[in-house]
């Protein structure tokens, strides 16, 4: 699910050489005990040399190959590895330790061809020391490499992990109107808690099912809550990921205001919301009927207006959600999904309570 979840961790530069370096210490190749000591000598500081640099090397290709490939991503990661890390610097320096392997690969053959023809015990092993040298100061500017790759690993894979091949209804509308409630009362089983970046809350995803295929239900806790105008840009960057997870929309209206925004307020929220949502089909609910007036109903379907309204409901009874669920699946079938088999069945468990006026 979340593409980044299983990179390994990566090592500082300085780890990468002090295990290689230790490992090719280790190396012992097979001279004929009969060949001179100036013969032995190079045998051995070369196979040294050709150890530790490609020791470094693979450690190098293996952190690499750790990412999953940046361009496959699904766009809801991209967009959130981008927020969190920046997509171009994480590519520059994966892209980077692929630059530092073929210098690596240059420095060995020069330093082996050198050592090769050395006239004396004394210059091979300064030369093997001169490579070594040579080695720790490409790992010293990989290192900062590392260091920015280590730290994208660690952000990275805390992401939200969210089905990108599920479908997703995404819940919005002002602070407090119900919509944790109504993603809770929706879906079948206890909804999961996640993190995700720039929001100081956790998303709520639950699920239900449509057919044979599982819908996700997101609610998104401060982000799609206010108006567009007061995000910084990584909010809206964070917002722009969910536009390519949602396939509909559900936004919620509390018409008592005893959320504490007026109509006005939520309408405002509403259209700038829409306005970047405008590709996928938007469901407009009206909530808390269990305590709204009649005044209060007539003067929200005044303001919304009434057509835009798909159902009226209470989060708290259950009233009207049948009403909502039995409209979702129309507006889902609408859609024409890519016919998918659940994994899991489930069938919702809701209580309805009757409303007492
Ligand atoms: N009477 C009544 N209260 C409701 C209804 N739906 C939600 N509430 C109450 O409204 C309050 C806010 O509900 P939440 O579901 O947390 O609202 P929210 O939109 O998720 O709030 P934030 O996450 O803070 O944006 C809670 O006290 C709920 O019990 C409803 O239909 N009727
Ligand atoms: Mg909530």
């Amino acid at each position: 699910m979340n593409p980044f979840a299983s990179v390994p961790s990566v090592p500082s530069g300085q780890e990468v050489l002090d295990v290689c370096f230790r490992r090719a210490s280790k190396v012992k190749p097979r001279v004929s005990k009969r060949a001179d000591k100036l013969i032995k000598v190079k045998y051995v500081e070369t196979a040294k040399l050709d150890s530790a640099s490609s020791l470094i090397s693979d450690q190098l290709s293996s952190i690499v190959k750790g990412f999953p490939s940046l361009d496959s991503v699904d766009p809801f990661y991209k967009e959130i590895a981008d927020i969190i890390i920046g997509l171009d610097r994480l590519r520059q320096a994966l892209g980077a330790l692929d630059g530092y392997r073929q210098v690596i690969k240059n420095l060995n053959r020069d330093y082996i061809r050198r050592m090769r023809s050395a006239p004396s015990i004394e210059d091979i092993r300064k030369l093997r020391r001169m490579a070594y040298g040579r080695l720790s100061s490409i790992m010293r500017k990989a290192g900062i490499r590392l260091d920015l790759i280590g730290v994208a690993r660690e952000r990275l894979r805390k992401i939200v992990s969210i089905n990108t091949d599920e479908p997703t209804i995404v819940v919005a509308g002002s602070p407090n109107v119900g919509k944790s409630s109504l993603v809770r009362l929706i879906s079948s089983g206890k909804p999961e808690v996640a993190e995700y970046p720039f929001t100081t809350r956790s998303l709520i995803i639950g699920h239900l099912t449509h057919g044979k295929r599982r819908i996700q239900v997101i609610d998104t806790p401060g982000l799609l809550d206010r108006p567009i105008s007061e995000r910084n840009p990584l909010e809206l960057q964070a917002i722009t990921a969910l536009r390519h997870l949602g396939k509909m929309m559900i936004f919620l209206f509390d018409p008592t205001e005893i959320c504490g925004y007026t109509l006005g307020t939520q309408l405002s929220v509403f259209s700038e919301i829409k306005e970047l949502f405008k590709e996928i089909t938007t469901l407009v609910v009206l909530n808390k009927i269990d305590v709204v007036t009649k005044e209060q109903l007539t003067k929200a379907e005044q303001i919304i207006p009434k057509d835009n309204i798909i159902s009226e409901i209470s989060a708290v009874t259950g009233e009207g959600v049948d009403v909502l669920i039995d409209t979702i699946h129309k507006s889902l079938d609408s859609l024409a999904l890519p016919e998918r088999v659940s994994k899991q069945s489930i069938t919702p468990s809701r209580k309805v309570i009757p409303r007492h006026d």
